[in-house]
């Protein structure tokens, strides 16, 4: 195990260089000095989930260029995300891929990963790549499969994690299926569906009683004609039939494009079936990019949907819904890059948390199109990131965390700690 590489003195040492320099745009921010508590609090409370995934480099089909240092083993992967969260204040969990990060040492796990002050989030299954030695391929699906063995199969992996996702103490499996069709006639859909929704109970029915199911769809790849579970109507219809522990899952890339994300989650929510979220940007497709680097506008309208919505129904929004990044570094420091992200997913957050309701509900009902535009783009267009600075500032997490993670050379000592060729598990 990778012993602790930030230690709270060198936050603390940061954040006093920093604090100088941070003091004045909050203070100039004084107009919101009502709100203000109360928003740093709900910014301080907020998490969000790191994917194991996430923390070693991505490839596309074309290459993968690692910049070295990625974590080798499981302990190392909660180690990284030890270090995200003591650098933001802000991730407090991990969600595992099983069998990338299968572990015959759960409890162990649960051990190491409180020690940075870290749980463990849904677990996901994997039935879109066969195993070594697995004795039915996916090839040509998996839930939906025509075959009962090889359905039987799929189920039976989906039970096997969610018995390693109760003892880490997950309390929710997010099933994505790549299942789907790549040629026209290749599948009768109505038949595709009913024996996916068969495969889908048997796992539902074996969840506790304390467990959420999440459905997560996607429109295409690795299937380019159809997806069985496509988009959020199916996905909804999937949890519909199947019973009130189960939800869709939105991940903002799984869209067509231009697709209206904003309402998709309004409705979900009203139905009460928005079960969580995988935040990534995109330009094109499923490009899994920095969240907000390329729709921050979008972000905050769907952060503003949720917001309005959650309070409509008087949901926590720390515990309602399972909030985390699924993205992929191609480019980027993975760790850099995940701060980047939270970072975003904060700014959006406060920035809807900044939105007048109530002129805006006033607005809707003149339809005093103008105005609600004003009130929506006033909230946007506020700098928010002293507000979130503040809130890590209090949470002991750095004021700066890419500028820490850079000037204490962090990722030369992981480098040093791992080697220069250390590869991580995922895709
Ligand atoms: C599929 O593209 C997906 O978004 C699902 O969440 C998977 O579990 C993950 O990416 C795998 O990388
Ligand atoms: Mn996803």
């Amino acid at each position: 195990m990778d012993t602790r590489i930030l230690e709270p003195e060198q936050i603390r040492k940061h954040n006093e260089v920093f604090l100088e320099s941070h003091g004045s745009p909050l203070q100039g921010m004084g107009s919101l000095t009502r709100e203000r508590e109360g928003l740093i609090r709900k910014l301080m409370d907020f998490q969000v989930a790191i994917p194991s995934w996430a923390l070693g480099t991505g490839g596309t089909r074309f290459g993968r260029f690692p910049g070295g240092g990625e974590p080798r083993n499981l302990e190392e992967k909660i180690s990284d995300v030890g270090l995200l969260h003591s650098l933001t204040g802000s991730a407090d969990s991990i969600s595992l891929h099983i069998p990338w990060d299968n572990t015959d040492r759960p409890g162990e796990m649960v051990r190491i990963a409180a020690t940075y002050g870290l749980h463990f989030a849904s677990v996901n299954s994997n039935t879109f790549q066969d195993q070594p030695g697995q004795s039915l391929s996916y090839k040509f699906g998996s839930l939906q499969h025509e075959d009962a063995a090889t359905r039987a199969q799929a189920v039976g992996h989906n039970l096997e994690v969610i018995r390693l996702g109760r003892e880490l103490g997950s309390n929710s499996l997010t099933v994505w299926l790549a299942d789907g069709s790549s040629y026209p006639g290749q599948l009768n859909f109505r038949r595709a569906f009913q024996r996916s929704l068969e495969s889908l109970r048997l796992i539902y029915d074996a969840l506790p009683p304390d467990w959420k199911l999440f459905i997560e769809y996607k429109a295409y790849e690795p299937h380019f004609y159809s997806t069985t579970v496509g988009d959020w109507g199916q996905s909804l219809l999937y949890a519909k039939k199947l019973g009130p522990k189960a939800f869709t899952l939105v991940d903002l890339g799984h869209h067509l494009p231009n697709a209206n994300i904003e309402q998709i989650v309004a409705l979900l929510l009203m139905e009460g079936r928005l079960g969580g979220f995988h935040f990534n940007d995109s330009k094109y497709g499923d490009d899994d990019l920095t969240v907000g680097c390329i729709r921050p506008y979008q972000l905050f309208l769907i952060f503003h949907e949720l917001v309005e919505g959650m309070e409509e129904r008087e949901m926590n929004p720390v515990t309602d819904l399972a909030w985390m990044i699924d993205a992929s570094h191609n480019l980027k420091d993975p760790l850099e890059d995940l701060l980047q992200s939270i970072e975003a997913i904060q700014i959006a957050y406060a920035q809807a948390l900044l939105v007048n309701q109530e002129a805006l509900g006033r607005a809707q009902e003149m339809n005093d199109i103008v105005q609600a535009q004003e009130i929506l783009q006033d909230a946007f267009r506020t700098d928010t990131r002293p507000l979130v600075a503040e809130a890590r500032l209090r949470t002991e997490a750095a004021l700066d965390p890419v500028g820490l993670f850079r000037e204490s050379g962090l990722r030369g000592l992981l480098i040093r700690q791992r080697g220069s060729g250390a590869r991580a598990t995922g895709l």
